[in-house]
Order: structure tokens, then sequence, then C-alpha cells
């Protein structure tokens, strides 16, 4: 006979903390051999690359390495934006491997403040260039047609980073991935060697993947701009793109600090405790985020062989920020709490103090060390305050 089973799927998530499962964190500091891990050089040789490795092939999917050619064309530029206390640049970013040409284009502002190399933050945006400011000359990011110029200043201080001597740049996060499920032909993946027509690996790379490795093409950029110290980028990504800059800080060490602003499911937050939105539920709305093989952990967290704890460690030994609201149960606060704390193993092994916190801290109250988190009241959002906080822990690691 045939037997059709018919089991409902979990698709809700979880807000009630006595529903969180007994769960068990794989260590960090044992190789899947079963070897301890005691020094840098084990880390490093042994253990880091095995990590690397699970993210690669059962979250993210795998970055292809295939070949591509880069070309910066400079737009425009404004020696004195924001009343002179600032240069304005645009550039549009071109890659193209003969066949398919994709582009990025890149929004930056540095102090005129400071002579030489300026310190960076880059940060995509969500929906165009237009919105960080309301200067009319800001060109439209590519697919976004109707004018939202000047609608997310909120989010972006552009003055208060500038005037602490910090350079920012963004970029649309959709000029590499269009963030809807089947835009993998317009995306870059057929760039680097996807078939439109063939249909995805488990291990396939998507949207996540794709968006970690722009944040490495601005960073390519950085290196050529002789304004800007490529060897001080802070890399910082809100939400779904908080769990782009985790893995591109993870796979690209060039990044100096990497920042992770309510990045919850997927990105900062343990997996494990599947508190707020669950890999069922992230990977029922987002399937086009992570490679396929994900959603096998669907209602099935027990048996993911890595957490998030250990992304973060991935960053170790680079200063690594992760923020949380404490409205904003949904991304799991104290998971990302969590992560934060024990990633902390792997920067003790540097010889650097992992976070200084036992217990998730009190409401507005950032602990710093090599590792830093805070959790501030309010919704899922950027503020001022998470911005100054940032420049804090720069300003800590490097000034
Ligand atoms: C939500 C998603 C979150 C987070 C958020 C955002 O819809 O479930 O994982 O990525 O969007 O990016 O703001």
């Amino acid at each position: 006979g045939i037997f059709i089973s018919m089991v409902a799927q979990r698709i809700e998530p979880n807000y009630d903390e006595s529903k969180v499962p007994v769960y068990e964190l794989p260590p960090l500091l044992v190789s899947a051999k079963g070897k301890q891990i005691k020094s840098i050089k084990q880390w490093e040789s042994i253990r880091r690359p095995e990590i690397l490795e699970m993210f690669s092939s059962q979250m993210f999917g795998k970055t292809p390495g295939s070949p591509f050619t880069t070309s910066y064309e400079v737009v425009s530029v404004d020696a004195n934006a924001l009343d002179g206390k600032a240069t304005c640049k645009q550039l549009r970013i071109s890659f193209s491997n003969g066949n398919t040409v994709r582009s990025m284009l890149m929004l930056i502002y540095l102090p005129n403040h400071i002579k030489g190399k300026v310190p960076l933050f880059f940060a995509y945006n969500f929906d165009g260039n237009q919105t960080v400011s309301t200067d009319s000359g800001i060109l439209f990011s590519n697919h976004t047609s109707e004018n939202k110029r000047g609608l997310k200043v909120r989010r972006w201080p552009i003055e208060m980073i500038i005037s602490k001597g910090y350079g920012v740049a963004t970029a649309c996060y959709h000029d590499i991935f269009y963030d809807e499920k089947d835009k993998h032909a317009e995306s870059i993946l057929p760039l680097l060697g996807y078939d439109p027509g063939q249909s995805l690996e488990g291990d396939s790379w998507q949207a996540i993947g794709a968006w970690a490795w722009g944040m490495s093409r601005a960073m390519d950029y950085f290196e050529t701009d002789s304004r800007i110290d490529a060897k001080r980028i802070a890399l910082m990504g809100h939400s779904r793109h908080g769990k782009a800059a985790l893995w591109a800080g993870a796979q690209d060490q060039r990044f100096a600090i990497v920042i992770s602003n309510e990045s919850g499911c997927g990105g900062a937050a343990l997996s494990k405790r599947a508190y707020g939105e669950t890999v069922a539920v992230i990977t029922n709305s987002f399937p086009h985020w992570f490679c396929p093989d994900f959603s096998r952990f669907a209602n099935n967290e027990q048996s993911l062989p890595f957490d998030q704890h250990e992304l973060i460690a991935l960053i170790a030994p680079r200063p690594v920020y992760v923020a949380s609201a404490v409205d904003d149960r949904w991304a799991d606060p104290k998971g990302e709490y969590l992560s934060a704390f024990h990633a902390g193993e792997v920067y003790r092994l540097y010889g650097y103090e992992g976070l200084p916190s036992e217990e998730m801290p009190a409401l507005n109250t950032p602990v710093i060390s090599r590792v830093g988190y805070h959790i501030r009241t309010g919704v899922h959002d950027v503020t001022d305050f998470d911005w100054q906080c940032y420049l804090n822990f720069a300003d800590k690691w490097m000034k």
C-alpha cells in the first residue's frame, strides 16, 4: 500500500521562553575528529576551515571562485558636500565575465577635516542610495524606480559619522540580488557561473551569499581609493544585511570590524533556541536567501552540526559587535547575546577578552571588549544610539 504522510509543518514563530528546547551548542574548540583545539595555529589550520565549510555547504551556500573583471566609473564628486564638511563621491562599479555585466552604484561620504586616509563604515541600504540623504544629486540605485529620496535619512546620521572622523559608504543590496524569490537570473549569479536554466543544488549560494560577495566587492574598491584606509573598514549590516555582513566578515578577513544590527535568525541569533523567527519560518518566507539544503533543518534545529556563535567566532580575532532591540523579539535578543557571548572562547584563544558580561546586560548599557553587545529600548530599527555605540567601538579599535 501507499502511505501518504501529512506531517504538519510548524511555521510559526515561538515567543514562549519555556518552549525553547533544551539544546547543546556544538563545541567551538573541538575538531570534527574530536581533537581539542588549544592553539591559534590549530584553530586557523583545523577548526576554522571546518566551521567555514559547514556554513558554506549547509547554510549560505558556496561562493564561486569564477573569474570576472571589475571597472570603476566615477559618476560624480562634490568636494563641498554637507556645507563643506565632506566630499561626496558616486561611482558605478561594473562586473563582467565577458558575457554578463552587472553593476553596483556606490555612494561615499568622506570627512574633509581629516588629512590622509580615513577609516570608513560600509553598509547596504534597503531602498536605494537616494533614500539615505535629501541631496538631490544622489542617483537612484538600479531597480528603484520611484523617488524615495530622503525616506531613510533617520537611519543614516551621515553628519555625525563624518564629524567623528569616519567616512561612510553605501550601496543598494538589490543591485547584487534583487530581494525576491526567482530573481536569480537578474542577480550577479549568472556572472559567476550560474545558468538560469539549471535547478539549484543543495549547496548553491543564493541571495545572502551574493550580498556578502557584494560587500567584498565594495572592499575591493576601498583598497583602490587613496583617501580611504582599507585596513580600517567597519562593515555594518541591519537585519537581513546583518546576516550578510557576518557571513562576509567570516569569509573576507580584510574587514577590520563587523557589526550585526539586529540580524536575528540566520544572523547572530542561535538557531537552536528556535525563539522568535525559526529556521522553518525563515526558509519558508525567504526560500531564496540560504542554500536549498538549509531548509533540512526546519523544525529540526537539534540536528544542526553548527550554530551561530560559530559564525561570529569566524570573525575572531577582529572586533565584532552584536546589537539587539528589546521589542525586536522576532530576532531573539537573548539568542543574539548568547552567540556573541559564546564566541568569546575563540577571542580568548587569541589573548583577547570575550564579551565581559555573563548575563544579558541592562537596557541601553553597551558592554564592550573585543566583542561588543548592547540591547536598547525600542523596536527593529537603526537608531542614533546604535550608531553612537558603533562609533565608540570603532574609536576603541580603529583609532
Ligand atoms: C524579516 C525577516 C528577518 C529580517 C527582517 C529584515 O521579514 O524575517 O529575518 O531579515 O525581515 O531584514 O528587516
